[in-house]
């Protein structure tokens, strides 16, 4: 189910009381101010508040933010990147069924390059192969980036890298937690998986046309569904207390923008070495292997010049695998 982005104009209702945090701000005065009736003021104060967002007051006397909220409305993401290429263009949605969906189709309607989609909420958050991504309401970032890089189809696992490469330092500066790299590019803390990645592209012959970079990252959920407890964590379970998303969120668009820039500038070597250095994966780590249908041991050797990751299986066989899931062995 998709319903439409946020209206501008409630995405102004935040920006104005996020302004104005310290005092009441009347009623009437918001309504002239956006350009609204005061029962829609009413309104979206009680659609802000279903969303957990803390506004006292009352419609005769004005309303007030009892704190800062956490919600990833677009004037306040763009308020933290005022001069960015990643994210000049926010399109927020309190609940969607997937945000790498809407990029894609915002993407085929010629959304530039850096455009960003976020969402409170996905019904149909979606992982690699068809599998099911848990998006628990307000309590993860579910984002979407829409990039248009030059450069050939081939360099799309390094995009993937570079994702991961970017999320694992987003992660660090915002909450001082230090994860792993699992590649190709979960990141994980204390063995157990805090973010998933999955690119989607659209290209042609010898040309990257789109690409999709879809970051989910649990932040602030209390507990994960039975399904996951074993393999799954939340930066909150680790750190033991709350963080900010819309401040991760920006940390991780700052990170893709750094990262990006490196590519093009020095190309995917540097990315490369930023992953090998971030990943215990990459060398040495006795892993299982699952891939195209094959089910082995093996220990990991590196990457090669594509982003692929080289294995020694037990029997002294190198593999280079493109694709699948690795896990480690103890
Ligand atoms: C991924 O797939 O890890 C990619 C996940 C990408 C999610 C983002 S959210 C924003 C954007 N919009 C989307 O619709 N998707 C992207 P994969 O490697 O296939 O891992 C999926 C597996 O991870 C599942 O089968 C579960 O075992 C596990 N899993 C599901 N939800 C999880 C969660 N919230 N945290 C950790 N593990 C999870």
């Amino acid at each position: 189910m998709t319903i439409g982005p946020t209206d501008h104009n409630l995405d102004r209702l935040v920006h104005l009381l996020v302004r104005n945090a310290t005092v009441v701000v009347p009623g009437p005065k918001i309504a002239a101010e956006i350009g609204v009736s005061r029962s829609t003021v009413w309104e979206w104060i009680g659609k802000l508040r279903e969303l957990g967002v803390a506004i006292k007051g009352h419609p005769r006397h004005g309303y007030q933010l009892e704190k800062l909220p956490d919600i990833l409305a677009p004037s306040l993401v763009r308020a933290e990147l005022p001069s960015a290429e990643i994210g000049h263009k926010v399109i927020h949605y309190f609940r969607i069924d997937s945000t790498n969906s809407a990029a894609l189709e915002l993407g085929a309607q010629a959304a530039p390059h850096g455009t960003v989609v976020i969402a409170e909420e996905q019904t149909a958050g979606r992982g690699r192969l068809g599998r099911k991504w848990y998006s628990e309401k307000s309590r993860g970032i579910y984002a979407s980036i829409i990039l248009r890089p030059p450069l050939a189809p081939a360099t799309a696992p390094i995009l993937t890298l570079l994702a991961g490469v970017a999320a694992h330092s987003a992660v660090r500066a915002a909450t001082g937690l230090s994860g792993d790299i699992r590649w190709p590019n979960d990141l994980m803390i204390n063995g157990k998986k805090v973010c998933g990645i999955l690119t989607e592209m659209r290209a042609e012959v010898d040309r990257l046309h789109m690409v999709v970079l879809g970051i989910g990252i649990n932040v602030n959920q209390i507990s994960m569904p039975d399904e996951l407890r074993e393999i799954a964590t939340s930066l909150a379970l680790e750190g033991g207390r709350y963080y900010s998303r819309l401040h991760l969120l920006a940390e991780l668009l700052r990170d893709i923008e750094r990262y990006y820039h490196m590519l093009l500038n020095e190309g995917s070597a540097a990315i490369l070495r930023e992953w090998s250095a971030a990943s215990s994966y990459a060398e040495g780590k006795r892993v299982r292997v699952k891939a195209s249908g094959d089910d082995y041991s093996a220990v990991t050797s590196g990457l090669d010049a594509g982003g692929a990751l080289k294995v020694c299986r037990d029997d002294g066989r190198q593999e280079l695998l493109v694709a699948g899931e690795i896990t480690e062995l103890k």
